[in-house]
Parts: C-alpha cells; sequence; structure tokens
C-alpha cells in the first residue's frame, strides 16, 4: 500500500486528504497514517495540513522496493520485483531466481554490489547507494540463435530512457556499452541458460552510473556519470522507469521478427563509431576497418581494405 500511497501523492495537483486515500484503497485512517511515516522515516518529504490533507514535498533519490513499484508503469516488466541493499551481483541472483522458477518479467535490482560482474570476468564497478544496478529474467519463446540480439535492444532501450529523462544525447558502442561524450555511463551483461533449441532463461544485467561524482583509478578515463555530464543530480527510480518502458516497446518490434530488422535504422543512427575507425579484437586474428552499422541479424558491419565483414560477437574498441 505504501507504493500506492506514494504514487497518488505524486500524481496530485496539491493536497490528497487523509480521507481520500482510506477510500481509495479501502483501508483505515490509521493504517494511512502509518503508512505516512514510514514513507517519512524512508526519507520523503510529507506535509500535513490540517483539513487539507498530505502533499509530497520532495523525494530524494531513494532506492527500494516501494518507490520502484510506486512508479511502474510497464505491462509486464517488473511485475514481480526483487530488491536488495547490497548483494553480490543482480544477474547471480536473477539466474538462481530464473532456476527456482521466477517469472518471465521478473526483475532485480540493488543499491550496491560487493562482486559485480562485466564480460569475461571483468569486474564492475558497483559503488553503493549512487547507480543502478538491476537485472531482468526472461523466459522468451525464441531461437536461442536470436537471443543476442536483446543485449542491442536494451541498449537501445538504455539510451532512449536516459535521454528521456535527462535530456543527454546517448551513443551506442556495439554491442553493450552507452556512452555520453564519449565516455561509458553504461554496460549491459547479458546471460543465458539454453538447451538445443529451446532457451531455459535469459537474464539481461544493465549497470548505469548515476551519481558518482568521481571514479577509481583504473577507469577514471573511460568511465563516467550521468551527474557528472548533465551537471544535476538524477533519480534513479525515474530511470529505470524510463528504461523499462523503453525495453517493452523495442522489445515488442524485436519479436515480430526476432531480430533487428525493424531497428535497424534507428539503431545506426546511435551507433557510436558509425563510419568511424574500429579495432575488432578478434582473438586469433585482430583487424581494422570502419563500421558501417548493423545487419538485421544484429551484426557489426565492418569494411576493411580487402573485404567487408559482418562481427557477430566480440570486443570492438
Ligand atoms: C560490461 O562489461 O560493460 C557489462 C557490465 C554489466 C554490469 C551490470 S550491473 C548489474 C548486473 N550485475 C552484474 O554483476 N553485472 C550487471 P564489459 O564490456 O566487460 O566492461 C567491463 C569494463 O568496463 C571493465 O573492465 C572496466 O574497464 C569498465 N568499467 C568497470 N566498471 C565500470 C563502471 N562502473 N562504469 C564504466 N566503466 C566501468
Amino acid at each position: 500500500m505504501k507504493s500506492e500511497i506514494l504514487a497518488a501523492l505524486r500524481s496530485a495537483d496539491g493536497y490528497v486528504s487523509g480521507q481520500e486515500l482510506c477510500e481509495k484503497f479501502g483501508v483505515s485512517r490509521t493504517a494511512v497514517w502509518k503508512a505516512i511515516n514510514q514513507l517519512k522515516q524512508a526519507g520523503y518529504e510529507i506535509e500535513a495540513v490540517q483539513n487539507k490533507g498530505y502533499h509530497i514535498v520532495s523525494s530524494p533519490d531513494i532506492l527500494s522496493k516501494t518507490e520502484l513499484e510506486s512508479n511502474r508503469k510497464t505491462a509486464w516488466v517488473g511485475e514481480e520485483i526483487y530488491y536488495f541493499d547490497s548483494t553480490d551481483s543482480t544477474n547471480t541472483r536473477a539466474k538462481r531466481l530464473a532456476e527456482d522458477g521466477s517469472v518471465h518479467g521478473t526483475l532485480v535490482v540493488a543499491d550496491e554490489q560487493t562482486g559485480g560482474r562485466g564480460r569475461r570476468g571483468r569486474a564492475w564497478e558497483s559503488q553503493k547507494g549512487v547507480s543502478i544496478y538491476m537485472s531482468l529474467v526472461l523466459k522468451p519463446e525464441i531461437d536461442p540463435n536470436n537471443a543476442s540480439m536483446l543485449t542491442l535492444i536494451t541498449a537501445m532501450a538504455v539510451a532512449g530512457g536516459i535521454e528521456k529523462t535527462t535530456g543527454l544525447e546517448c551513443k551506442i558502442k556495439w554491442p553493450n556499452d552507452i556512452v555520453v561524450h564519449g565516455k561509458k555511463v553504461c554496460g549491459i551483461l547479458t546471460e543465458m541458460s539454453t538447451q538445443m533449441d529451446y532457451i531455459n532463461y535469459i537474464v539481461i544485467g544493465i549497470g548505469i552510473n548515476v551519481q558518482n561524482e568521481s571514479f577509481p583509478e583504473e577507469i577514471r578515463e573511460v568511465a563516467t556519470s550521468l551527474r557528472i555530464e548533465s551537471g544535476k543530480k538524477q533519480k534513479r527510480a525515474a530511470i529505470i522507469e524510463a528504461v523499462w518502458e523503453e525495453f517493452e516497446k523495442y522489445y515488442d518490434i524485436y519479436l515480430k521478427t526476432e531480430d533487428m530488422q525493424g531497428l535497424v535504422g534507428e539503431y545506426d543512427q546511435k551507433l557510436a563509431n558509425m563510419n568511424k575507425q574500429v579495432r575488432v579484437l578478434d582473438p586469433k586474428d585482430p583487424y581494422e576497418g570502419t563500421a558501417r552499422g548493423i545487419t538485421p541479424k544484429g551484426e557489426l558491419i565492418v569494411d576493411t581494405w580487402e573485404a567487408r565483414k559482418l562481427v557477430s560477437s566480440g570486443e570492438v574498441s
């Protein structure tokens, strides 16, 4: 009920009377009063004026299950939300939940990760209280060969969600980085459990640097945050909501053909290295060329001096 009261206070123009809240949610005045007090304790500034009712003055950048639920407008993403003040990795959590029967659309969010992971065993810097660490469980009935494109649609969703909430222009570094002014604000880690022609589950993990004012030495040159780039504090819960609204939109388009056919044009516009020199870090044979966008199957098109190559996985710098 706390999340519903919060949503009601946020959407109200002025004051909402205690009576209105009681009637709306079918609970007693005491129950409303208790819920309001709990919200205050959690950090929301709520004013109570006699004969008028309650009014929300400010909501700080709080992450909690209540905050996430009160912002939620998505159709199916986040129907089940698991929130942790701290966890090892939201991807690891989501994988365990998926194995234990959690449904398609289950969302795991944490305020801190003690073992945040990037690709190929790399670490993801996951300081407490400033960033977004979240993972989505998917159990789609799609061909496992088409699953890796979900990283690309997630990148589009993150770029769109950040742009909508902050106004910052985001670019995608194929396949899994989002950059603002050339520096990384977000990384995506997609992991899956598949059988020959069947997907048990997919977990899409997203890390977005939001409030960070500085970074550890090792990543200072490459990393940035939305706060640094916009010069303003941002609200994590609002960004989370915007990302998943965008995700549902792109996911529907993807599902029609199970590929990027309907999204190539929009993706290419967001591609950071479009028509630029890239280095494909093929473990056996690294090469350089010019990026020319993606194919409907999500591969990166790279023209080298001798031929056109299609990169389906791996590292590009
Ligand atoms: C990624 O890997 O970019 C995927 C990161 C996914 C993180 C999310 S957080 C929620 C979920 N739970 C997890 O445990 N993981 C996911 P990769 O492309 O391998 O990039 C990793 C590299 O990015 C590192 O080697 C650093 O150079 C750099 N890096 C590490 N932390 C960073 C940060 N916070 N911001 C920007 N760059 C970072």
